[in-house]
């Protein structure tokens, strides 16, 4: 299309797009989507972009795809295959009857002219019925001129290691999903560290090394508390003891949450300036690792989640300043909840998602004391907005009393079934139920095989061990 017609069309089609309607039958979420974002041509003043979406979940009978232009100086002037519309930098596209409907896979093109000045028409945030998508930009950067179409992206060669790291590398965030570098869903399953205040003397190289080869573990959290004599107290100290064990962690291909466990207070703004200050510090020292998550707020609790979103949209930044792809896990209310320990439900994340790309949500449990409701609502979430649990127990939630087998083989294979990634608190020796080790074992050099291990931690160890089968493909 040329300049001209794109510009004599803009009032027209201005119009219209106040009057646009949502189509009327948007039946469910998808649970996944794909978006491949082509500048097909550009010129002075104007540009020609297509869109394939592919729905990567359930079967959807009508759908709505928004994304963000950079700047507000970029519009759609002329859109076909969808009812177009846009609000400031935001532009929507709803199906039509005859394209609405996606079965699993499927895909659909629109396409548009549209007008541009300032900057390149870069687009951004593309969401499908609300959920976050994954996806390639292409071509968006040079001089105005014609440009022919983009190909599809490239897909990263075997992997040449068998670590989880070295087979899965950078992970991303991909609908509800957490993606591998081929794209593809993975779980990852590990182990929590205890308070690293009280337990550093745990995490060594032969831990580690247990951790890595003998439970063949994905995953090592490291939970670094802020109050109950921890980062508060020692900032450097604290930072020095983290960065030492994600440096460990990486060296046997392991996956690292860095948890800021924040659990009294409740509310994670009063710790603010502390987390502002912590993660510019971890993110600067790991931006170029590939297997580094954080996990901004252990355990909100007491405080709304708007205001536990306000911390999340504080902190990301700072994050994002300095490692741009590191994926970031959100505490949730009610303890890592969603909720329902406040006595609300997903819904509250589900309408009202952080205003950031690349991010999921805490769930945790404690299999003694959480069941039905609580896995109820992991259900019906785990189809809405990416989950991740960054901590469970086997036991109640005290940490203490009976080990719960049954409770805990009906979450754990509640958390197969739907790829979410877990990490069991804990992996040290304190005399609780909950800690894998038995006590003492910390003071030898030992870790590996069941002789260490408590009930809890034989069957944890057991679940964790078997193949993870990721997809290389
Ligand atoms: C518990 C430890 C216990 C310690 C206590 C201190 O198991 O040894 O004395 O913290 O606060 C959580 C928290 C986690 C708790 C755990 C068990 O994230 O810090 O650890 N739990 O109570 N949420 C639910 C349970």
């Amino acid at each position: 299309m040329k300049r001209s017609a794109a510009l004599l069309l803009a009032g027209a089609v201005a119009a219209g797009l106040t009057a646009a309607v949502l189509p009327q039958a948007i039946a469910t979420a998808a649970a996944g989507c794909r978006v491949d974002y082509t500048i097909v041509s550009q010129w002075q003043g104007g540009f020609q972009g297509d869109v394939k979406i592919t729905n990567l979940g359930d079967p959807i009978s009508g759908w709505s795809l928004g994304f963000d232009f950079a700047n507000a100086g970029q519009r759609v002037t002329q859109g076909w295959n969808a009812t177009w519309t846009q609000s400031g930098t935001r532009v929507t596209a709803a199906s039509y009857g005859w394209n609405g409907s996606l079965a699993t896979n499927a895909a659909t093109s629109i396409g548009f002219t549209g007008s541009w000045s300032g900057a390149n028409p870069v687009p951004g945030s593309f969401s499908l019925n609300g959920t976050t998508c994954t996806g390639t930009v292409g071509p968006t950067t040079g001089a105005p001129t014609t440009r022919p179409p983009t190909t599809g992206p490239t897909t990263p060669p075997p992997p040449t290691g068998t670590t989880p790291v070295a087979i899965n590398g950078q992970l991303r965030v991909c609908g509800v999903n957490l993606c591998n570098q081929y794209n593809r869903p993975i779980q990852l399953r590990g182990m929590s560290t205890h308070g690293i205040q009280w337990f550093g003397s745990c995490y060594n190289n032969a831990s580690l090394d247990a951790l890595a080869n003998d439970w063949k573990a994905d995953l090592f959290r490291v939970s670094m508390y802020v109050q109950e004599q921890g980062y508060e107290t020692n900032p450097t100290a604290f930072t020095n003891q983290v960065n030492n064990l994600v440096d460990m962690a990486t060296a046997r291909g392991l996956y690292v949450l860095i948890d800021f466990h924040i659990l009294t207070p409740g509310d994670p703004n009063i710790n603010l300036q502390h987390a502002r200050t912590f993660f510019a510090n971890v993110s600067a020292r790991h931006a170029n690792k590939n297997n580094v998550i954080y996990e901004i707020a252990n355990e909100p609790n007491g405080v709304s989640w708007s205001s536990i979103k306000s911390y999340a949209e504080q902190v990301i930044p700072v994050i994002r300043g300095n490692d741009p792809d590191g994926p970031v896990v959100v505490g949730t209310r009610g303890w890592s909840s969603l909720g329902v320990s406040e006595g609300g439900n997903e819904n509250e994340v589900v309408n009202n998602p952080v205003n950031a790309q690349n991010v999921m949500y805490a769930f945790h449990f404690y299999a003694a004391s959480h069941q039905g409701p609580y896995r109820d609502a992991v259900t019906r979430a785990a189809s809405r907005i990416p989950l991740f649990v960054t901590e469970f127990g086997t036991v109640d939630y005290t940490g203490s009393g009976p080990f719960d087998q049954a409770s805990s083989t009906t979450w754990l294979n509640l958390l197969d079934s739907l790829k979410i990634s877990y990490a069991n608190w804990t992996f040290s020796d304190h005399t609780e139920s909950s800690a894998a080790l038995l006590p003492g074992t910390c003071n030898g050099g030992n870790y590996s095989g069941n002789g260490v291990l408590k009930a809890s931690g034989q069957f944890i160890r057991g679940r964790i061990m078997t193949p993870d089968n990721f997809p290389t493909s």
